[in-house]
């Protein structure tokens, strides 16, 4: 199976690009960049990784992406990556990355798009692997300022594929930014967003019907609202389900008590992500290995979740030909 699962050619809808950073290349950067990090070697990072839930993990993310700081450090993360996943057998990455959290830090706009664009457009050029570009909105910022970011952001709208909305879900609901979401959809820019991960599934119902999402990131408490499930299969809602994050960020306890099955059984457009490859235990290969053991899928399930995955990727229609 696992020859096989390394052979399939992997679409991936759900990454945060800064979740990639693996520990290794944080202390280069921290070193090139003359910073000091919380840990004193790789070890001890990776060591440092154990979440009680959502909170706990983004603190040490939004800490981890303190080491970017140039246009350089922004092109390596995601060239790095990109190398990484192409080697697991990744054709074609939807990559959220998330402006706000490096322009409260004083890094600029143009220096993460420059670095992240570089990077895509060599990874479309020399690997074979096809990149999608999603804008995320942080929940738990204040609405305005997403909207001001947006704005600010006119001269990228022409790269990018689609916004998202991601960080603290619990008591930031998507009306917050039903604003943000009606401006992008005027922009043409395709609406996704995270619901449901530790949300309720009426933030499902919300995204859908306040933020026109094509998409929900995560979705896996959908199962606590039947409403939901209907119309979440009646539409065809692709969920990008990310079961090594929902162990790690204890959404569920074992891999084995997971809902996937169920979300199957119930005839939901379901794929596998790996969200934060750097702090959930591995990459999307390791996420469809997991899935095998510990659900005994065969050849089959898989195809289906990856032609899922193909079927709602950013890419245009040539592309989505050729990975079909
Ligand atoms: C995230 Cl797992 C997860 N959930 C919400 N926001 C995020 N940002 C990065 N990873
Ligand atoms: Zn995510």
């Amino acid at each position: 199976m696992h020859e096989f699962l390394l052979q399939l050619p992997k679409v991936e809808l759900h990454l945060h690009i800064e979740g990639s950073l693996e520990p290794e290349l944080m202390f280069e950067l921290a070193k090139r960049n003359g910073i000091e990090l919380p840990y004193a070697t790789v070890k001890e990072a990776k060591a440092a990784y154990e979440f009680d839930d959502l909170q706990g993990f983004l603190n040490l993310y939004y800490q981890g992406m303190n080491v970017l700081r140039t246009e350089q450090d922004f092109y390596d993360l995601a060239m790095d990556y990109f190398k990484r996943a192409r080697g697991e057998g990744v054709v074609h990455i939807d990559m959220h990355f998330d402006p706000q959290a490096h322009l409260q830090r004083g890094i600029p706009l143009d220096v993460v798009m420059a670095g992240l664009l570089h990077a895509k457009e060599e990874a479309e050029a020399t690997l074979d692997l096809s990149v999608g570009m999603i804008m995320a909105f942080l929940r738990d910022r204040p609405a305005e300022e997403a909207l001001s970011v947006l704005e600010n952001a006119a001269p990228y709208w022409k790269f990018l594929d689609a916004i998202g909305l991601d960080s603290a879900e619990r008591d930031n609901p998507p009306v917050k930014f039903q604003a943000l979401f009606a401006r992008a959809k005027e922009l043409g820019l395709v609406r996704v967003a995270h619901a449901g991960e530790e949300g309720p599934a009426e933030y499902i119902a919300e995204a859908l019907d306040l933020l026109d999402v094509q998409r929900i990131d995560h979705g896996v408490r959908c199962l606590e609202s039947d409403a939901v499930v209907k119309r979440l299969r009646e539409r065809q809602i692709v969920l990008t389900v990310c079961p090594l994050s929902n162990v790690s960020l204890k959404v569920v306890d074992d891999l084995r008590d997971h809902p996937l099955p169920q979300l199957l059984k119930e005839n939901l457009k379901v794929t596998i992500s790996s969200d934060d490859p750097a702090y959930f235990g591995g990459g999307l290969l390791t996420n469809h290995v997991a899935c095998a053991e510990a659900f005994g899928w065969g050849a089959e399930v898989f195809r289906m979740l990856n032609r899922n995955a193909i079927e709602e990727a950013f890419v245009d229609e040539s592309r989505r030909q050729e990975l079909l």
